[in-house]
């Protein structure tokens, strides 16, 4: 039974080499200034804030030409997270992960596929994040991560947290999707991850989008690991991210998604990222942040 204890790890990661641009290296402070920590506490759950770790800054790391932009921290820092996450699961602890750009999801899923090989991953965004250095537009690492998680990419990436696991793709499902580049949308097909735009979204509705993903997820799995980057949402409603997309989630629809994950018991890691506090407006987005944390972790009106 894969449920949620009542212990949670939060950690911190502010990194944002991945997306070449500053801001969302103060996420995890702009989420902790949220009260992220008092929400959960006063959902019941026993929390211990791990931190931040450690990541640098742009003007003082080496940027590795253009195809990989900031390689090394990037796979220092990730090599990190990896081994933290692998120690807070070896002590029966939840996982919740405060970015940063998104390609601490590497360190992330590695850490946690230590502990479960047969990992459901829910994947929120507006992006595919399916970018391998061939295909990538930009170089930056942050489109990269699920390539990365799949197999795919660098293997100084791929390598992070050993070769051991890799996901499964038939257990990879995305949600939200609405900016894909031509390599991205070869590769989704070819590993035949299933995806749900937002136009399945929008003719489907958000409630049943999420029974069938969260049955994909589900079946066959010791547990399930959410990813949301917080670009999956309008721009509206979020406009604190670094690569906003028109027509996105709802307020609604997204806490819809968390609510019908929660009541499914399935999730056993998260992290929310992409939070980008240069952009936002009055720390809204962060605030988001916090209170979708919440509905994924048990909070209801009544
Ligand atoms: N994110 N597909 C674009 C790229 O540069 O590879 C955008 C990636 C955005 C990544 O928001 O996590
Ligand atoms: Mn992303
Ligand atoms: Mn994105
Ligand atoms: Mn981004």
């Amino acid at each position: 039974n894969p449920t949620i204890n009542n212990r949670i790890s939060i950690i911190g990661v502010p990194l944002d080499l991945g997306a070449d641009r500053r801001g969302v290296d103060m996420g995890p402070s702009a989420i902790r200034y949220a009260k992220v920590g008092e929400k959960l506490q006063a959902l019941g759950y026993e929390i211990d804030d791990k931190g931040d770790i450690a990541a640098n800054r742009p003007d003082s790391c080496y940027v590795d030409g253009t195809s990989l932009k900031y390689l090394d921290e990037i796979e220092r820092v990730n090599t990190e997270l990896c081994h933290m996450v692998a120690e807070e699961m070896a002590k029966a602890r939840f996982p919740l992960i405060l970015g940063g750009d998104h390609s601490i999801a590497i360190g992330t899923i590695s850490g946690v596929l230590q502990h479960k090989k047969k990992l459901g991953v829910l994947w929120f965004d507006a992006h595919g994040d399916i970018n391998t250095a061939a295909t990538s537009p930009s170089g930056n690492i942050h489109g990269m991560p699920v390539a990365v998680c799949l197999g795919r990419g660098h293997e100084r990436l791929t390598g992070v947290g050993g070769r051991a696991a890799k996901l499964d793709p038939e257990k990879f499902v995305m949600i939200g999707i609405r900016d894909l580049d031509p390599g991205e949308k070869m590769l989704l097909k070819e590993l035949g991850v299933v995806v749900y735009t937002m136009h399945e979204i929008d003719i489907m509705g958000m409630a049943k989008v999420m029974e069938e993903a969260i049955k994909i997820v589900a079946n066959g799995t010791e547990g399930v690991h959410v990813s949301f980057d917080m670009d999956v949402i309008d721009p509206l409603h979020a406009p604190g991210v670094g690569t906003p997309v028109l027509g996105g989630l709802t307020y609604r629809e997204s806490h819809l998604a968390m609510e019908l994950i929660s009541a499914a018991n399935i999730v056993t890691s998260a992290e929310f990222v992409e939070v980008n506090t240069v952009l936002d407006n009055r720390n809204q987005t962060a605030k988001m942040a916090v209170d979708l944390m919440g509905s994924l972790l048990g909070e209801r009106v009544l």
